[in-house]
């Protein structure tokens, strides 16, 4: 028989990082493993999915940089009151890839102060380990592999940053395609339902797909829900599928 995959309360029993255990907590609370990602332009935009798509994600995923019209009082306020009446979590999609000094100054300062207000962040390790430092009060979803047609991180490049990934303290999980080591967590965009692609390299699986081959943690959907009619029902949707096909692959 196949070795299978560890539950959610299994990685729970073993998880350290504190971001990690609640990113668990709230994934088994609510019986969903669906990250949401608002790539909207607008702050209204932003707000009205995340309080109709609240209900059903473990976490609002984020391209702050995005928002046209953003005040830290009128959209970072509201967003966190949002995570809190929900229990969802703040993932700021930054992709920091830079040497560590700067990326400190990146995480803390500007106009988007990102540590102040989100619970986890993805980094590039292209900068190597020390790069990672300064995440020192979020947990880091380390880039491995990416989802775009003709990406750079060929197998040599994800092994290399696999080893990066897992042996900083600062790391909770990575973002790849392929399956990776069970003691992280494992986000996988690039999911829809419907659509194979979007014209712009863009490449898509199903949810039973990822959870049956990457034995995923979490899926990460963006256009399959904040483009869609109805964004709640289409979450909904998402929940569910992800939820079966996480039950399936135990
Ligand atoms: N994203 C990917 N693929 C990747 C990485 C990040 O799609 O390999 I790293 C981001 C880009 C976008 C979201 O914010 O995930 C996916 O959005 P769509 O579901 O709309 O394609």
């Amino acid at each position: 028989e196949d070795k299978k995959r560890l539950s959610y309360a299994q990685k729970l029993d073993v998880a350290e990082h504190s971001v990690a255990r609640r990113l668990l907590e709230t994934a088994i609370a609510k019986q969903t493993n669906l990250i949401a990602s608002a790539d909207v332009m607008t702050t209204a935009e932003l707000l009205d999915l995340a309080d109709k798509v609240g209900p059903h994600i473990v976490a609002l995923k984020t391209h702050i940089d995005i928002i046209t019209d953003f005040d830290p009082d009128s959209t970072i306020l509201p967003l966190k009151d949002l995570a809190a009446k929900h229990n969802f979590m703040l993932m700021e999609d930054r992709k920091f890839a830079d040497i560590g000094n700067t990326q400190e100054l990146q995480f803390s300062y500007g106009i988007y102060k990102i540590s102040n207000w989100a619970d986890f962040v993805t980094s590039q390790v292209i900068g190597g380990y020390d790069s990672l430092n300064c995440f020192r009060n979020v947990g880091v979803v380390a880039i491995l592999g990416m989802s775009s047609k003709g990406t750079l991180t060929d197998a040599a490049y994800q092994a290399e940053a696999l080893k990066v990934a897992q042996s900083h303290p600062n790391v909770i999980g990575g973002v790849s395609q392929k399956q990776i080591p069970e003691e992280l967590l494992l986000f996988t965009p690039g999911v829809s339902i419907a659509e194979t692609g979007d014209g712009k390299g863009q490449q898509y699986n199903t949810p039973e797909k990822v959870f049956a081959d990457l034995q995923t943690d979490f899926i990460i959907v963006g256009r399959g829900i904040y483009k869609a009619d109805h964004p709640e029902a289409a979450a909904l949707n998402y929940k569910i599928a992800g939820w079966n096909a996480y039950t399936a692959s135990l």
